[in-house]
Formats: structure tokens, sequence, C-alpha cells
């Protein structure tokens, strides 16, 4: 039998820190009369009392745990407090927690590179803290050992002795003669603790914490010991970690793959597949999953520590089980809006909060269909370029939407069976945001990003609705991607009644929630598991699509697609040479812009000025199209560089306004910058 070898890696210091109860914890900081009290926090959604979502360890003692209902929670224990989450647009509201993790994740990243990995759980890596803390002040020089640390759980300790268990600790510690690995860890174990109490004073909140040589042994660590205690696994202990330990607890082990080790290899703990040769679990599983396998069994895991404190993605979902399945186009659209719109705001904030911005819209929905054969098939996910505001997000995922129904239903080229219910049901919806990346800091940064992006351009031209509310700036529809996709998209006419949005009933999943707020990363607790949403798999789905859709193309949008990609050359070549004025003047706003705009404004006359337009009835409607100066958010101007600075400013100038603050309707910024009018 193969036996592990140590690697370099073997001598890091990685601790994975998991918040107690964590939204129990979280509301009871906001009514401090429930500390200490059985409490649970359910869902919004009142049916049979609402499902519990997080449970107080108080409460879990008389035997209450999520996943029971509210109701049955006060029968096991009549005095259990139930909090509702809070809810905003129908939904759930996370943003108090996901605020409340961030509070977290600032102060462990004081010590070593930190990677926010969910809502609540934050690996460090402290090898750098560890090895300096070894070559200054060893904890084995240390007279005094702080009372936290001489709590912490050591694998493989002996503590037979119950009653000297802290004095264990300390002598385990203090030891002179141990290798340098557990000496490391025995300065994680002193770091870590002091963190942990960090976290207390300053956010009340507990948590527990794994320390480990690596991610994967640091995360099972942390769960052993909670509340509030810390758990270590020095290199010694981890075959008698995992000799036992059932591959079902096991990160990526919860789902297909466990169970056909279970079922297929008679795999029953993680000790288990130490009997099998990497080449049989390789020509089972594949190259990949087979060395992955063969390395878990042995604690090996090379997996680094991202230094990443803010999400990689942000998301809003909703589903809609059983009766409440969403069955009309309009109804989708009402949801979907809701969704967009609290997307938007996270984008916004993030981009506020922390220059970055996203680079791809992703829509994701589970559907099925009444009267098919076909009914594993799974509606598509699909994604496009990420334009800023609520409108343009509302809008490019209603199409995607669109778009993906059309494929899941299956048939292209307009035909289009009414806007009433059709057979399919929708029965939950999300909307994510990825592929985010910072803005370059520095002067004019909001510019150089755009101008640096090959597909990208201001798409300055928002309905005065937005302007005050969005960022005033947009991704653009540039990508070939994006716009094909809708380009062969029939539409689907609305319904006239509005009779759907009677016909929706609230109601919350949090498990999708939480899959979708903060970081996602695979996450394994109470049959509970998180998934990463790859971007690039996501865009796949999309790129998939387009040979399909090319082969859709009618005659007019293959000459909009040849306009567009002309217009696009011609705005790389401008590129870097010019001011936002002559960016505008080379860009006629009124022949630019997504294509999903021009087929979306066409279709319902949709109010935002940033789509584009083909036809002189398009243009006729931006005649009317109003600019509010006021509602420029200057935060933005302040981005740009000093000369564009002074050429907005310039525009801003009392005498070019009418006294209510509008642009003169000839003057709109679209007249402003058409190629015709003089600068
Ligand atoms: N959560 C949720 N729906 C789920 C699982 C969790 O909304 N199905 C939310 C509520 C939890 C938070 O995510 O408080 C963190 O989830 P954890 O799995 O880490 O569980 P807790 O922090 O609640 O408890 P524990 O102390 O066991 O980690």
């Amino acid at each position: 039998m193969p036996v592990a070898k140590p690697e370099s890696s073997d001598s890091r210091v990685i601790a994975h820190v998991d918040m107690d109860c964590f939204y129990v914890q979280v509301e009871q900081r906001k009514q401090p009369q429930l500390r200490g009290l059985p409490t649970a926090v359910v869902q919004y959604n009142e049916w049979k009392g609402g499902a519990l979502i997080a449970v107080s360890y108080e409460a879990r003692k008389f035997g209450v745990k999520r996943s029971i209902r509210g109701e049955e929670a006060k029968e096991v224990c009549p005095q259990v407090q139930l909090v509702q989450v809070p809810v905003a647009r129908g939904k759930a509201d996370l943003s108090g927690y996901r605020n409340a993790g961030s509070e977290v994740v600032s102060i462990l990243a004081r010590r070593g590179r930190c990677e926010r990995a969910s809502i609540d759980e934050v690996y460090l890596d402290l090898t750098d803290a560890a090895e300096m803390m070894l070559a200054g002040n060893p904890p084995q020089g240390m007279e005094t050992i702080d009372e936290e640390a001489l709590k912490s759980h050591i694998l493989g300790l002996n503590n037979e002795d119950r009653s000297d268990v802290k004095e264990n600790v300390r002598k385990w510690i203090h030891r002179n003669n141990a290798d340098h690995r557990d000496k490391l860890l025995a300065c994680g174990i002193l770091i870590v603790a002091e963190l942990r109490m960090q976290v207390l004073k300053e956010t009340e909140f507990t948590c527990s914490a794994g320390i480990a040589h690596n991610k994967m042994l640091a995360k099972l660590a942390s769960g052993m010991n909670k509340p509030a205690q810390q758990t270590v696994v020095p290199f010694s202990s981890v075959k008698g970690l995992l000799d036992t330990l059932p591959i079902r607890k096991m990160k990526q082990l919860g789902g297909k793959l466990g169970v056909s080790l279970q079922m297929d290899m008679g795999v029953n703990t993680v000790g288990d597949l130490l009997q099998f040769p990497e080449e049989k679990l390789q020509e089972r599983y594949g190259i990949n999953t087979g060395n992955w396998l063969w390395n878990i069994a042995r604690g090996i895991s090379g997996e680094e520590v991202e230094g990443r404190l803010l999400p990689k993605s942000h998301g809003s979902g909703k589903t809609f089980p059983g009766p409440r399945a969403l069955k009309t186009v309009p109804a989708v659209q009402h949801w979907l809006n809701q969704l967009c719109e609290e997307l938007s705001e996270r984008l916004r904030s993030d981009l506020d909060q922390n220059k970055r911005i996203a680079h791809t819209l992703t829509l994701h929905a589970r559907a099925y269909k009444s009267s098919d054969s076909d009914s594993q098939k799974k509606f598509p996910s699909k994604s496009c370029p990420l334009r800023y505001g609520t409108a343009k997000i509302q809008e490019d995922a209603f199409n995607l939407f669109q778009a993906g129904l059309r494929e899941y239903i299956g048939f292209y080229g307009g035909k289009t069976q009414g806007s009433h219910c059709s057979g399919w049901g929708i029965t939950s919806l999300s909307v994510s945001a990825s592929k985010i990346v910072p803005i370059p800091s520095g002067t004019c940064s909001i510019a150089k990003y755009f101008q640096g992006q090959s597909t990208s351009h201001f798409s300055s031209m928002q309905s005065s609705d937005n302007l005050n509310s969005e960022a005033t700036l947009s991704l653009p529809s540039g990508s070939e991607c994006y716009s094909e996709v809708n380009l062969s998209e029939p539409k689907i006419d609305f319904p006239k009644e509005e009779s759907w949005i009677k016909d929706t009933v609230p109601d919350l999943d949090l498990q999708q929630q939480k899959d979708l707020s903060s970081t996602l990363s695979e996450k394994t607790q109470d049959g509970f598991i998180q998934k990463d949403i790859s971007p690039l798999l996501l865009s796949g789905c999309l790129e998939q699509n387009w040979s399909k859709q090319q082969r859709d193309l009618t005659k007019d949008e293959s000459q909009f697609k040849s306009e567009y990609k002309e217009r696009k050359g011609k705005r790389l070549k401008d590129k870097g040479t010019y001011s936002i004025i002559e960016l505008f003047k080379s860009y006629n706003p009124n022949t630019s812009g997504s294509f999903l705009s021009h087929e979306y404004n066409r279709t319902v006359g949709g109010t935002d000025a940033s789509s584009s337009s083909y036809s002189n009835e398009e243009e006729g409607r931006r005649e009317a199209w109003g600019y509010n100066i006021d509602e420029i958010d200057p935060s933005v101007m302040e981005e740009l560089p000093p000369e564009i600075q002074h050429e907005i400013k310039a525009w801003m100038q009392p005498h070019k306004r009418r006294p209510n603050n509008m642009v003169k309707r000839s003057c709109t910024i679209s007249h402003y910058f058409s190629p015709s009018k003089k600068s």
C-alpha cells in the first residue's frame, strides 16, 4: 500500500473558519434579548411556521434542527424563538448576513491570505505568520498560553485523563522536540485562537475553526467541535482521521461520486480508498478524479488558499415549487425583474465600494414540461455580456430567458404557441453576474478600462429613470456571442390579462439563496451542497448555441450583424485617441448598442435610450427622450480623467440647462453628440 509522502504543502498552516449558527447569531445581535435562548431563523413563507434554515445550539439540544418547520420546532421545544428572515422584493433579503460575513472576513484577513469561501466560511493561509512567530517568539518559549488556545482539540492527543485536557494541550504546544510541522501548527493554534477572540470582540459572533496542513483537512476539522472551538489535525493524525471518516462527509463526495464509490466499489470510509491503486481509480473515474481520490485517501491536497475577500460572483434566485410554478412569460418576467433589480443593486455597490465590474450575466432556470416524454431535458443556462443598469439587466435577462425557453420547448424560427401556458412551468429562476474584475486603478480608470476592452464602448444613453439609480456606465452588447443569441430568437407575445401576478405566491428557497450568495463554493452539511458556478461553463452554454443560432439568422439579421462588425472595427480603430466627445461623435448612439436592445425596443417599445436604433421610427422615438443632468452620479464623474471631467462639466453649465434642469429637447445628449453637430 502506498504511503503518504510528506510534501512541501505538508508544512503549510491552513485554517478553515466557520461561523456558528450564523443567521441566528446575526439575528441575536440585532435582538440581544434572544441571546442564550433556543432560537431559529425561518423562511418568510409562513406555511406551517416556515422552514428552519438556522438553528441555535441551545435549540439543537431540544431536537430542533434545520429543515423542520416552525410548527414542529414549537412542538419539540415550545420556548423556541422563531425569527423570520428579512424580506425584500418578495424574497429573502440576505444582505444583512452577507455584510455580517464581510465584517468577519475583514478581521480574519489581518493575519494571512484569506479566501472567503461562502457567506460564513473563510480559509486562511497562516504559514507566513506561523513561520514569523516561530522565528521571533516561538510558543515553546512562552510562559503562558492563552486560555482559548488551551481549549483546542488536538486530534491524536491522548486525552484519557479528561481532568487535565488543557494541560495536555499546553504540553503539546510547548514541546521542544516537536518536528517543524507540529511547531508550525502550534503557532497556528495561537494565531487562530487570537483571531477568533478578536472576531468575538469586534462583531459579537463566535466561530469555530480547523487548523491543519491543507484546506481539505482544515475544513474537515472545523466542523468537528462546535460551537466556538477549534480543532487541530497534526500530520501524524491524518491517517487515523481518514480511516474512519464516512466518505459522504468529504467535500465533493456527498453526491453521485460518493454513491458510486459506495455502491460500485464498496468504499464506505475515506480510508477504504487506500486499497485501490491509483490506476484502478483512474480507470473507473477518469485520470483527474482517480488521482484526486488517491490523494484524498492520503490526506493530500495541494489546493491553495486564494487571496479573495470578495465574492467571485453575485446572484439572485428564487424557487417556485409545485403549484407556484410560473406558467406564463409575463409571470417569469415579473420575477426576473425582481431578481435583476437585486442583482443590479449588488453590482452597483460592488462597483462603488470595491471598484469591481462584472462581465457576464447568466440566467439559470429549472423547468418542466407537462406533456413531454423528454422530461429529463434541462432548461439551458444562457449567458451574455453584462450591461450595467437595472433596466438593461432586466432586458437582457428576459431575452436570455426567452432564448432558453425556445430551446427548451424545442422550436426555432418564430413558431410560438402564443403567450399562454403551453405545457411548461418554471420552478426556479436565478440570475448571476460573474467574471468580476477590478477596474484598473489610477487616473481615468473607468475610461481606460472601457477603452481597453476590445468589445466595449460607452453606452451613455440611459433613460432618465435609470440615471439616478444606476451606475452611469454600461457594459456593451458588443460581443457577437451576445448578439447572436438574441438575433435569431422569435418573440413570445405577452398575454393581455394581468391575473398572473396573483397566481404567484411568494416563496423562498434559502438553500438556493445561499448558493447564490457570496462566493459559491462547495459546501456539504446536512445534505446542503453548494456548487461553483463557472462563468466559462455558463458562457459555454451560449457558445454551443452559436452555430445553431447562426443557421437561423434571417437576411436582415445578417445585415445587422455585418453593420455591427463594421462599427465595432471602427471603434477599435479609434480606441485610445479620443476623449468622450470624440468617442461619442464617432459613435452614433442611434446606430449603436445591442442587437438585443434593438430587437426588444422594436417589439415592446422600450424606453431604454442605450439601445440601438436602425429605423426612422426608432429615431423618432428617441427625440422624446429627456436627460436630467442633475442625475449624473458625481462619483462616476470623479472616475473620469480630468480633461473629460472638464468637458462634461462644461455641458452642465447653467446656460445649457432649461429651468427644470432638463436638457433642451433638441439638445439631448444623443443630439449633442450626433455626427452632424459641431462640437
Ligand atoms: N443556510 C440556509 N439554507 C441552508 C443552509 C444554510 O439558508 N440550507 C444559511 C443559514 C446558516 C448559514 O447559511 O446560518 C450558514 O450555514 P451553515 O451550514 O454554516 O450552518 P450554520 O452556520 O447555521 O450552523 P453551524 O454552526 O452548524 O455551521
